[in-house]
């Protein structure tokens, strides 16, 4: 089976749109799964600390015609969480925390440790492939060290565990396609 896996989408339209495309131009059969943030909040961590029962508009990027493209599930992500919590809207909860499909684990990656430098710390996984994002940099970890990715080239990964960055669809238009038959995963981006 193939999956289209993207996250941080932050109320990007434009490069969703874009992103979504081009899944259907390469992946047609692809199911399409997303890594949370899909929405930006508008207040930042500090303020949301004491920020309480704003109205939605104030509190987060939310048009209509964004959320029409929200076809495709999605576990949550920090941003979610964000708005929940000044809003008081149960509505941004109702994510999963982590969905579980062929061989891979789906997670935002907020829950992990993170360094200074915006790199994670990984706790104990259960399965032989975690997808996430949070950092907008996609990456491959293989035993914890972060190696190059190439795009447009699946790599196969068999029954080695690979920790997975996808990327953001935000900032660069990346996705990946798994293909949990091949056992091949390709970073993908859209263009511009
Ligand atoms: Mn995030």
């Amino acid at each position: 089976m193939q999956f289209a896996i993207f996250g941080d989408l932050h109320s990007h339209k434009q490069n969703t749109v874009r992103v979504l495309q081009h899944i259907q131009e390469v992946a047609p059969n692809a199911a399409l799964f997303a890594l949370g943030d899909l929405y930006e909040c508008k207040i930042g961590k500090r303020k949301a600390e004491h920020a309480r029962n704003l109205p939605l508009k104030e509190a987060a990027i939310v048009k209509k015609s964004f959320q029409e493209l929200l076809t495709f599930p999605s576990v949550i992500g920090n941003q979610e969480e964000r708005i929940a919590l000044v809003t008081g809207s149960e509505h941004f909860l109702h994510y999963e925390e982590k969905f579980y499909i062929d061989h891979a684990m789906l997670i935002h990656g907020h829950q992990f440790e993170w360094d200074e430098q915006f790199e994670p710390t990984f706790p104990e996984f259960h399965t032989p492939l975690v997808f996430f994002g949070h950092s907008h940099r996609a990456a491959i970890y293989i035993d914890g060290v972060r190696t190059a990715v190439s795009y447009n080239t699946p790599l196969f990964v068999g029954n080695q565990q690979y920790i997975i960055n996808v990327g953001s669809v935000v900032e660069t238009l990346d996705w990946c396609l798994y293909d949990s038959e091949a056992m091949t995963v390709t970073f993908m981006r859209a263009e511009m």
